[in-house]
């Protein structure tokens, strides 16, 4: 009988486009060929679509140079790869701005793209559309975890505890910035100097600043406008950095031992960098009371329900001075490398990298397509 064939999607026209070559090339090698197909479907910068060699070897880093599609893409001759025969069931090369012409008989997707049009979900509309099963989250939990506005919203109607927040909407700030302002002056008279200026939908920690006086919060939010019209401005959560990784499993989701993010010294704050290339440098198991751990837990899996997530989610803490966790965010496509955080707690709880992969893919194949 035939092996389910699953299709990889990565890459993309985004700034962690590398990133996701490297992802993808983990999950490659990290997939049982015996028991599935697999497709490398990899997105260039500039927006085409190709079927990419099966070969994770060239998907590292190598000699310091980051990994893109275009080179991976690239025939012996030097040309980029062609249009395949959609009767051999393989992808078309798209031209820029289209989606390929056939995806071919895959039966389950694994998307790996960052930040717009790959973890908002507008992809995962796009393969709602076209009814093919997907890893992770659907187009609602995806597009609730892009927003931090909303993000917030589901979480405090859920009864969540999340931390205070003001929101500078795009013609709050066209329009008056001066009452914006004081918006942000009357946010910090009540919960305090610095602030957080952040974009509202980000894929990564890009265009935040830390404001400690009136005087640096036009800056940021031009800033943050940057990368998004909307804004959020948080107040600085004390406490230590706490996270946790929720797994679909076949009775439902379970959460992980959590870890915990060690305060940082050369940065202002947890940044991209620090995020996605020195992500080893979380303590796991977080050392917590065993109290504290199945509260953490048991917040992580509610925000998993909460958002409607599906597959798997990475949750975001602070525990406070007084003793009580706030959730700072989720993320339905965490870092994903072997050594990134969410597949570390993993390991630490007896899943390791590729029965993790497998159990996202088999949660995707168990899934009814259309409403669930
Ligand atoms: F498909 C999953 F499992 F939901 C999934 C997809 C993508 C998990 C994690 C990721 N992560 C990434 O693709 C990335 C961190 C390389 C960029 Cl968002």
């Amino acid at each position: 009988s035939r092996k389910p064939r699953v299709a990889v999607v990565f890459g993309g026209r985004s700034s962690e486009h590398a990133i996701s070559v490297v992802t993808a090339g983990a999950v490659l090698s990290a997939i049982d060929r015996d028991k599935y197909d697999v497709l490398p479907i990899g997105i260039t910068t500039d927006g085409r679509w190709a079927l990419t060699a099966d070969d994770p070897s060239r998907m590292a880093i190598a000699d310091r140079a980051l990994p893109s599609v275009e080179q991976l893409a690239e025939s012996s001759d030097g040309s980029v790869m062609l249009p395949v025969d959609p009767a051999s069931r393989e992808v078309v090369y798209s031209e820029p701005g289209s989606v390929p012409k056939a995806l071919g008989d895959v039966d389950v997707v694994f998307p790996m793209l960052h930040g717009p049009y790959g973890e908002d979900g507008t992809l995962q509309g796009l393969l709602e559309l076209s009814g093919v099963p997907y890893v992770g989250s659907g187009v609602l939990a995806s597009a609730v975890g892009m927003d931090k506005e909303y993000m917030k919203r589901v979480f405090i109607s859920f009864g969540l505890p999340v931390g205070p927040y003001v929101v500078i909407r795009p013609r709050d700030w066209e329009n008056d910035p001066a009452a914006a302002r004081k918006t942000v002056v009357d946010f910090a008279a009540d919960h305090g100097w610095p602030v957080f200026v952040k974009p509202a939908r980000a894929g990564s920690s890009m265009g935040i600043s830390k404001v400690n006086d009136l005087a640096g919060l036009d800056e940021a939010i031009e800033e943050a406008r940057r990368h998004d019209p909307k804004v959020l401005v948080e107040s600085l959560l004390r406490g230590r950095e706490i996270e946790c990784g929720v797994l679909e499993f076949e009775d439902g989701p379970r959460a992980s031992v959590p870890a915990e993010i060690p305060p940082v010294t050369a940065h202002d704050f947890y940044d991209f960098e620090a995020k996605y290339i020195d992500s080893a440098e979380g303590v796991v198991p977080a050392p917590l009371t065993p109290e504290q751990t199945a509260e953490v837990q048991r917040l992580a899996v509610a925000a998993f329900d909460a958002a409607s997530c599906e597959g798997l989610v990475r949750a975001d803490f602070f525990l406070q001075d007084d003793g009580e966790f706030v959730i700072n965010e989720i993320n339905t496509m965490p870092g994903f490398t072997p050594i990134s955080m969410y597949p570390r707690m993993w390991q630490e709880s007896g899943v390791g990298y590729a029965e993790l992969v497998d159990r996202l893919i088999q949660a995707a194949l168990r899934r009814p397509t259309g409403l669930r």
